[in-house]
């Protein structure tokens, strides 16, 4: 496998040392192959908000693989995440199942192309959309406000379709919008970022970026693929009160087994094959097992008191944290919104890429190594999110706490 992974995060090339292979997984515990206990706080990126091997998830694909895998054909198990999804979520009346979060960006971005007849898009240096070509575009040198291809095989011609703006920034946007605004199909971002480390709108621009797309015709696209379920039941756009065109989602809504999915208004989503003639499709899409541990985890999270106890857990954690910083006087911030945090080590406050940038990531790869001597998987990667699950106990959150002081003093 090239370079002993199936995904190049999970390879340690960011904070050193050789990759942890995993033997297995209980609750907020997960077991190297080498018999070694950690904390678990990657929680497989997010999709894991009850924990690993919940007993009701278990259950739930234990039930529906005695049924058979994949049929191919419409199941009701289907039927029933695409109505928890669409409860959920008042701007969703209509969902698409995917096999994963970057086939659901990929095709938001076709919708939005297909319903608006314009080929260029707005993205935001620091947000990551999992890796169709157009996505994986990085700011153009200097001013030039065309992206430029962030990987070797991404086509120039494709990322000359993408436009890049700062996080935070609504006058780079603006400036798009003045410039090209009548060929811009979409406007792309995570509401909450995870991908440059967590970094939270500020007052006014999930609002901002609502009204530059209305005004000009551009769709707004929302990847909750991280925060949809994970920041509240109706994710970001709950909590910000800020309704997009076109909502992704993905990790949570499949409870560790593939699953992501995108969904609109019925108007939108009128366009979709076999509905509509935007082309889009997945042999996988929507299977009896995935929906299964989707629907058991999402039921299981909708259980009263769930997102108070995250907060709960999360808030213990970080300020206790912060007070560490604080008192051992080290140069870090903490940005946090509800059970997902990043830990910068910077004197700056960090609401954008480039201020995540300017964090030491060299005490980040110690601080990590650290912990993870000491029986605590973070994330290996500065620019990730921290996830605390249901799992995670109170004496849990405490002994990290310990180990995060020794590892900063
Ligand atoms: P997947 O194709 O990896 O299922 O989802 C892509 C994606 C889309 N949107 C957001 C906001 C995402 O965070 C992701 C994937 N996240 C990465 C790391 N945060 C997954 C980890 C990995 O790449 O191995």
């Amino acid at each position: 496998m090239p370079g002993g992974v199936n995904s190049p995060v999970r390879s340690f090339n960011a904070v050193g040392g050789t990759p942890v292979f995993i033997s297995r997984a209980q609750g907020s515990r997960v077991w190297d192959v080498d018999g070694n206990a950690y904390i678990d706080y990657m929680a497989s990126w997010g999709p894991l908000i009850l924990g690993h091997a919940d007993p009701e998830v278990v259950d739930a694909v234990r039930k529906a693989v005695a049924r058979g895998t994949s049929y191919g054909a419409p199941c009701e198990a289907e039927v029933e995440l695409a109505t928890i999804v669409t409860e959920a979520f008042p701007s969703v009346d209509v969902v698409r199942m995917t096999s994963s979060g970057t086939e659901a960006t990929m095709s938001a971005v076709r919708l939005a192309r297909a319903c608006t007849d314009r080929d260029l898009i707005v993205k935001f240096e620091g947000c990551y959309h999992g890796h169709a070509d157009y996505l994986l575009v990085k700011a153009g040198s200097g001013a030039t406000t065309f992206g430029q291809p962030s990987s070797p095989g991404v086509p120039k011609v494709f990322a000359d379709c993408t436009l890049l703006a700062k996080y935070n920034d609504l006058g780079s946007v603006e400036k798009l919008f003045d410039e090209l605004g009548e060929k811009i199909a979409c406007v792309i971002l995570e509401p909450v970022a995870g991908n440059m480390g967590v970094v939270a709108p500020t007052d006014g621009f999930l609002r901002g970026l609502r009204d530059i797309t209305r005004s000009s015709g551009a769709l707004l696209v929302f990847d909750e693929v991280i925060t949809g379920f994970r920041l509240s039941p109706g994710g970001a756009q709950e909590l910000y009160g800020v309704a997009p065109d076109i909502t992704c989602l993905g990790k949570i809504i499949g409870g560790g087994l593939p699953v992501g999915a995108y969904g609109a208004s019925r108007e939108i989503m009128s366009m979709v094959a076999p509905a509509g003639p935007m082309y889009q499709a997945g042999t996988l899409s929507g299977n009896p097992l995935a929906m299964a541990a989707g629907i058991a985890t999402l039921r299981k999270l909708h259980n009263p008191g769930s997102y108070e106890k995250l907060e709960d857990l999360a808030s213990q954690l970080v300020d206790g944290l912060r007070d560490i910083i604080k008192s051992a006087g080290v140069s870090a911030t903490v940005n946090r919104v509800g059970s997902m945090f990043t830990l910068f080590f910077t004197d700056r406050s960090v609401v954008d890429y480039d201020a995540a940038l300017n964090s030491d990531t060299n005490l980040f790869s110690r601080f990590f190594g650290r912990l993870l001597e000491n029986g605590i998987m973070f994330p290996p990667s500065q620019f990730e999110s921290v996830f605390v699950s249901l799992s995670h106990t109170e004496s849990e959150i405490s002994s990290t706490l310990d180990v995060m002081k020794k590892a900063l003093e």
